[in-house]
Parts: structure tokens; sequence; C-alpha cells
């Protein structure tokens, strides 16, 4: 049985299969946003070929599910290019933000600026993403740490989603950092995040999902699962930026919550692994971030693997640690750092990344009732989009059954 109308159909290409791995000699058929038919060519009902208006013929070239970034932080005001400065001088990350820099000094330009200021200055950073064939993006706050200004930067992040097409989905990072007002008394803090803030944020339904910064210079333990417990009371899906800069035990509490995803990881150990596999949750791998602040430990691939725990790949966009807009020069970090396969890297900015925001079931794969989300690129073999670094192979890109 199939749809006998399909009103946009692509032929002769090939396609990802959810692992990344190719598939010659497919046709994908759309009707309105969504995907209606899909399969090998030599099973395309007959009646297609003779009464789709629309009929393109990719002559072989790869097809792929529209790029997902599930972790960004692009929403933010001003820049940190003085502290990148003071890096190159040999002043690390760590005393730059002991010193009131670092996030903080993010926070600040981001309060300063009107919410008009703050959507223009952030509209080129999801503009390039979805140059490269990006199509979902998660974009959390934190850079606010009140609520006035965690309400301002989630509005700005559903705002560059109505003005860019790409869909954004939102999460509640107001656990980022100890804001000034709050110095020195973090549980206050943490108490009027889960009284105050979070309430407002679900009842605005500003937010799609909550993140902690768990980490010895931010949230320990005992406040993360504070925090965690007030989003699953209010019913909001949980995401960790876990075992980032030591290994804390987070991803412990976070698979505890069934976290859609746990993120950075380079000191996840193997406890913590089995965990997540048994969540089902996904490991989101932030290389940018790896490479900017000149890491040296890298997230433990084979035991992610050996767990069978999904892999995502992420840009984690932000104006501190991965001042990037690009995910294919992610992909490519990827492969070259952390040493995963052109499949795996596929897999991970697709549907490993849809399953870290939940949207498996939406976006991510090529599939029946799937969002005809798509990019068409210029070449027949999928290694191309992780070998190229800074350069972006000619494309065409589909949203919601629509070329952009
Ligand atoms: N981890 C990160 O890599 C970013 N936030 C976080 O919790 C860094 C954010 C920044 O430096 O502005
Ligand atoms: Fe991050």
């Amino acid at each position: 049985m199939h749809v006998t109308f399909v009103d946009k159909l692509l032929v002769n290409v090939t396609t990802l299969t959810k692992d990344g791995l190719q598939q010659a000699s497919q046709a994908i058929g759309i009707v309105g946003a969504s995907i209606a038919w899909c399969g090998a060519m030599r099973d395309l009902p007959r009646d297609y070929q003779t009464s789709v208006p629309n009929v393109m013929d990719a002559e072989g070239k790869l097809l792929t599910p529209g790029l997902i970034d599930c972790h960004t932080h692009l929403v933010y005001a001003g820049n940190r290019a003085d502290e990148f400065k003071l890096r190159l001088d040999g002043v690390s990350y760590a005393d730059i933000a002991r010193h009131g820099g670092g996030i903080l000094s993010t926070v600040r330009q981001t309060r300063s600026v009107s919410e008009e200021v703050l959507l223009q200055q952030s509209l080129p950073r999801i503009l390039a993403l979805r140059a490269e064939g990006v199509t979902t993006v998660e974009i959390k706050s934190g850079y606010g740490l009140d609520l006035a200004t965690e309400l301002k930067m989630l509005r700005v992040a559903k705002r560059l989603g109505e003005l860019s097409g790409v869909r954004v989905r939102t999460t509640f990072l107001g656990a980022h950092a100890i804001p000034p007002e709050f110095a020195s008394q973090k549980q206050a803090y943490v108490d009027y995040l889960c009284h105050e803030v979070m309430p407002l944020v679900v009842e605005a339904g500003l937010a799609d999902a909550m993140d902690v910064f768990c980490e010895s210079i931010a949230f320990s333990r005992a406040e993360t699962e504070q925090l965690f417990a007030t989003a699953h009371a209010l019913g909001l899906p949980i995401k960790c930026h876990a075992e980032q800069l030591s290994n804390m035990g987070a991803t412990l509490l976070a698979t505890k919550y069934q976290a859609l995803s746990c993120d950075h990881l380079e000191f996840l150990d193997a406890e913590g692994a089995t965990a997540m596999a048994g969540a089902g949750t996904v490991a989101v791998l932030l290389p940018g971030a790896y490479y900017f602040l000149r890491e040296t430990r890298k997230p433990p691939i084979d035991l992610l693997r050996e767990a069978c725990v999904g892999i995502a790949i992420a840009s984690d966009c932000n104006p501190g640690s991965a001042p990037t807009t690009s995910l294919l020069l992610m992909m490519n970090m990827a492969c070259q750092l952390f040493s995963l396969t052109v499949p795996e890297t596929l897999s991970a900015v697709t549907f490993q990344a849809a399953r870290a925001l939940g949207m498996e079931q939406q976006v991510g794969t090529l599939a029946v009732g799937m969002a005809a989300d798509m990019v068409l690129w210029s070449t027949r073999d999928s290694a191309e989009l992780c070998y190229y670094f800074g350069h972006c192979l000619a494309h065409q890109t589909m949203i919601a059954g629509v070329w952009i």
C-alpha cells in the first residue's frame, strides 16, 4: 500500500541509514511538509513516475536528513576575543573565570542589550549553521542568570527559529554559573531557580528541556539533583554538562532522571557509560570546545562503543569555549581528534542528534512520516562531508518540504 499522490519526488538519490551507512539507488516522495514514501528505486510505485508534477533526478547524489546541531549557546551578546588574547599569553580559561571574566563577562554583555539587539547579534549565527545544511538547532539560555534575561534569551531563541525557518529547541540553563548578586550564596541561587524562575519559564512555554553545568567550578551533585528533581516535577526533560573537567558522577545522577543526553564527557568512566546505555541517554561530544581550550583528555570513545551508547556531535557554539558556527568542521574534528568513523559521524549529526533532543520521531532520518528536512549534496560519497574542513560542498536544503 502506498499513498496515491506525492507532490515532490526525488529519484536516484544515495541516502543514509540511521547508522550513517550509504544506500544507493533510492527514491523519496514528499507530501506537504512530510516524507510520504521512501525506498529503493526498483520498488517505486509506477504511477508516481507518471503522476507526480515535481520529479527531480539526483543522478546518484547524496541526500542526507537535515543536519542537527543538538548543543549550542548561540544566543549571546558581544564576544570574548579579549580573553582569547589573554589565553594566547598563557592565562588559563579557569583563571579568567575566577577573575570575573568567562561566562560572567558574557552575562554582563547579554543583560545590558535590548531584546532586539540580542536578536540581531545572534541571527547571523543561526543563518551560518543553516547555510551548511543544518535544519534543527538546540539553543540554551544561561547568559542571563536572572528571570528577565533568561526569558529574554529564550524568546530570542524562538524568534530566531521563526526568522530562519530552522527548527529550534530551547533548553533552560539557568544553572550555568553563579551570578554576581548571589556570589557566595549558591544554595540561595539554586532555590531561586527552582522556586521562582523554572516555574515561570515552563508556564511561558519557553523551554523544551533543562540543563545543568555539574562541575567543581559550577554546581555540585547535590545542587544538580535539586534542579533535576524540580525539572522532573515540572515535566521538563533533562540534559547535563557532565564530566567535562573532572568526574563528578554527574552522569549517574542524570541517568537516574532518564536524561536525554550527557554532554562533553571527557572524564566519563565505565560505570557512567553503562548507566547511559541503560537509560538510553545520548553522549553528545563537542570537539570544538576540546580544540579551542586545548584540552588533552579525550572522551572515552571505546567505552561508549563497548556499552553501545549513541554518540552525537554538536558545535557548542558559544563565545568562550567554541566560537564557531560550523557543524561540518566539528564533523571533521570528530574524525580527526576523536577517531570517529565516517558512518558514526554522519549518524552523530542526524539520528543520534535527534535522539539527544527527544525528536527522533520527527527529524534525523529519512523515513515515512518524518519531516521533509533534507540536504542534497554535490557528491555521491558521504565521506566528503567529513573530509573537507573549512570548506562546504555545494548543496540544496529543504525544510518542511520547501527548498530554501
Ligand atoms: N561548558 C561550555 O563549554 C560552555 N558552557 C559550559 O557549561 C562554555 C561557555 C562560555 O565560556 O561562555
Ligand atoms: Fe555547552
